[in-house]
């Protein structure tokens, strides 16, 4: 544990009432406006939030994967675009340098990402390889002191605001499937890089990805994750797997929201002269529910325990972001359902949440690649 009991406990104090205060009030303008206040980010900052995972020794507050889940389930209870501005820093955008950077990488920008002046993007998925992340096509050239890096990199959260980027491209030859790519951290501000449209999504209105174009982008030869080429994939794997439990945190958070807005409704609700709480087919809703929230919660905080204790297990990871990932969808779906007519319209939160969480079956590896995951690990420790 990085944090004595009583200092976390009093942390997720704080973030719970920053929640529940500062957050859920503005939540609808968020929306709306698809665009989080600058002074909400500053606040952020403030808290330490961009600096969770980040080792103490580089300005976070290096907190284990326990503290960390627990701390995203508070963050779930509110909209999920206030987590993804500096969810990148905690997970995906920093990961590659906390896990595989040398130390100079991790000097230059392990700071600046823990207080959250810098913004690190991951950039892997492209247009012909989303699923199949091996087969990334966008190119890294090594030309005398430098790389070039020529492609194009699709649906990358946090994009516009990036400072850096871990870019994923391939070194070696095509042939070479996922062992020829390796991990690169590419300014933002460098020549030749530019940005496409905001994509226009179907929820998660405030976080925004767009294409990101690598036109010869000339990087120093010690941009390279680690300084070995050929790694990027297995750097990128093993920051999807942290990454795939943060995820699954965030959806055991939101559940439990869609669960207390469900439980609002329904015990205020009257038809047939009674609140509609009252009917066992809402009850039925409720308490599946309260079920999948609760194993899923379990699932979570048992895989961050064994990972603390003895490193990732890609299995469990997979598993804990298809179980609760689709548990939230299912979540949001009844809480809709609870709602009925109403649910189905804007005025209540539930229907921006149900198109909101839509999302977590997909990013970070979609439904069915947890699937193959899992399955892939089982059958090979069934033959070792
Ligand atoms: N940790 C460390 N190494 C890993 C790993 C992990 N979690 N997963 C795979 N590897 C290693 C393997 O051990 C293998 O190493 P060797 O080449 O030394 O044998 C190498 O990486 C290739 O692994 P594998 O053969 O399993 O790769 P596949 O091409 O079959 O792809 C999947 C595996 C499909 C699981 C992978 O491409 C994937 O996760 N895709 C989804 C990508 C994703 O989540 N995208 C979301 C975008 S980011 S928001």
């Amino acid at each position: 544990m990085a944090l004595d009991q009583d200092t976390l406990n009093q942390f997720l104090d704080v973030v719970k009432r920053y929640v529940a205060e500062r957050l859920v009030p503005l939540e609808e303008q968020v929306a709306e406006q698809d665009f989080i206040p600058e002074d909400v980010i500053e606040e952020m900052k403030e808290m330490g939030l961009f600096g969770l995972s980040i080792p103490q020794e580089f300005g976070g507050l290096g907190l284990s994967m326990s503290e960390e889940v627990a701390i995203i389930q508070e963050m779930g209870y509110t909209s999920p675009v206030f987590r993804s501005v500096f969810g990148t820093n905690v997970g995906i955008g920093s990961q590659g340098i906390i896990m595989d950077g040398t130390a100079e990488q991790k000097e230059k920008y392990l700071p600046l990402m823990a207080s959250g002046e810098l913004i690190g993007s991951f950039a892997l998925t492209e247009p012909e390889a989303g699923s199949d992340a091996g087969a990334v096509i966008t190119s890294a050239v090594h030309d005398g002191d430098s790389y070039v890096i020529n492609g194009t990199k699709r649906f990358i959260t946090n994009a516009p605001r990036a400072g850096v980027f871990t870019v994923m491209a391939r070194t070696g030859t095509r042939e070479e499937g996922s062992r020829g790519v390796s991990a690169f951290l590419v300014d933002a501000d460098l020549v030749g890089i530019s940005l496409g449209k905001p994509d226009k999504k179907m929820g998660q209105k405030g976080a925004h990805t767009c294409d990101v174009i690598f036109d010869n982008v000339r990087v120093p030869k010690d941009a390279l994750i680690g300084g070995v080429e050929g790694k990027g994939f297995k750097t990128a794997m093993k920051v999807l797997d942290r990454g795939r439990l943060h995820i699954s945190a965030l959806s055991v958070g939101i559940a439990k929201r869609l669960i207390d807005e469900s439980l609002s409704y329904a015990t205020q609700r009257k038809q047939f002269g009674q609140h509609i709480s009252s009917f066992q087919l809402i009850q039925g809703m409720l308490a599946t529910s309260q079920t999948d929230y609760y194993a899923g919660k379990c699932m979570v905080e048992q895989t961050a325990s064994a990972y603390d204790a003895a490193g990732s297990n890609s299995m469990n990871a997979a598993a804990c972001k298809l179980f609760c990932t689709e548990m939230v969808g299912r979540v949001a779906d009844s809480a809709v359902q609870i709602h009925g007519g109403s649910g189905y319209v804007s005025e209540y939160c539930v229907e921006r949440f149900y198109r909101d969480v839509r999302l977590f079956r997909l990013y970070e590896g979609t439904s069915q690649i947890q699937q193959l995951v899992i399955a892939k690990q089982m059958i090979k420790a069934h033959q070792d």
